[in-house]
């Protein structure tokens, strides 16, 4: 496996990160994860203007441009001859000393991963997910927002913890004024009489496979709201869905004990994730400019 860091492609087992880095001491940096289909990076540009995003809201001057990272993460595609992967840029904080003061870490460093990975969730799009719902709130925007994707995922993996001692394939997350916020790694949707209800994206992450999502939710015309939603609308929807890069699109059949609508499947989850995998499949930055 090659990856990429800082401008060098290197084996993987050559590729090594500074014990004195602060994405590794304080997990201040920034990532993404991308996948690439058919020999075309799925919605590269959105997802390196969110990698950036996330780099400025938390005053990371990425040292490449965005030309250049689309330029380093398909080269990296093509050394490690990956048509179908999941692609993990990072931006690190970079090499500083012991005290936290971002000041004392001259360069951030870049580093792409790619790897084969194909359905994250096997037999479970067929039979639906149990979703649990957990203590553990997500982070509130006024303290980190949660449209940062950082190297901070802690809050992510005490709700995933909570999620597997309780049972469940997934963590619901809400935030604390006692809104739906999202999945661990994903993005929630509430069906509710045939149409398609989300929470706003102050309080999660504004998935780009959401914004697919919805486009093809349009392009059906099934109506999507976008309004705050309690354990009332979560426990009553008819369907729930949730998506993700890795993830993709899938079903949650169970929440809480609760069956949601019919316990499996529903049409709308059926038509959404029927009209995705072709859009994967012909869309998206060719790895192999002609
Ligand atoms: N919310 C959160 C908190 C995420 O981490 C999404 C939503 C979906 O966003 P996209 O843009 O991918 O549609 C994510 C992304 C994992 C894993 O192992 C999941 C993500 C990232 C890294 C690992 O489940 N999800």
């Amino acid at each position: 496996m090659i990856i990429y860091y800082d401008g060098k492609y290197l084996p993987d087992d050559q590729a090594k990160v500074s014990v004195f880095d602060h994405g590794f001491l304080y997990g201040d940096g920034v990532f993404e994860g991308i996948r690439a289909y058919n020999g075309r990076v799925f919605r590269l540009k959105e997802h390196i203007d969110r990698l950036y995003d996330s780099a400025k809201t938390i005053d990371i001057k990425p040292p490449i441009t965005k030309e250049e990272m689309t330029e380093v993460i398909c080269e990296t595609l093509r050394r490690n001859n990956l048509t179908d992967a999941y692609i993990r840029p990072i931006i690190t904080r970079g090499v500083g000393d012991l005290g936290l003061d971002p000041r004392k870490c001259p360069k951030p460093s870049v580093i792409i991963i790619a790897v084969t990975w194909g359905a994250m969730y096997g037999d479970l799009y067929e039979k639906g997910l149990k979703g649990v719902t957990v203590s553990v709130r997500r982070n509130p925007a006024e303290c980190l927002p949660p449209n940062v994707k950082s190297l901070n995922y802690l809050n992510n993996i005490l709700a995933k913890i909570e999620a597997n001692y309780k049972g469940g394939d997934e963590a619901i997350f809400f935030d604390t004024n006692g809104y739906l916020s999202e999945g661990s790694g994903d993005n929630l949707y509430v069906v509710k009489n045939g149409e398609i209800i989300v929470p706003p994206t102050l309080n999660n992450l504004r998935g780009i496979t959401r914004m697919v999502i919805l486009e093809i939710a349009k392009s059906l015309g099934i109506t999507v709201k976008e309004q705050n939603l309690g354990y009332f609308d979560l426990y009553t929807a008819d369907e729930l869905i949730c998506s993700g890069t890795a993830a993709e699109v899938a079903p949650i059949t169970w929440v809480d004990g609760r069956v949601i609508g019919s316990g499996k499947p529903g049409p709308i989850f059926r038509q959404l994730s029927a009209a995705f995998k072709p859009i994967t499949e012909k869309e998206g930055y060719p790895i192999n400019k002609k």
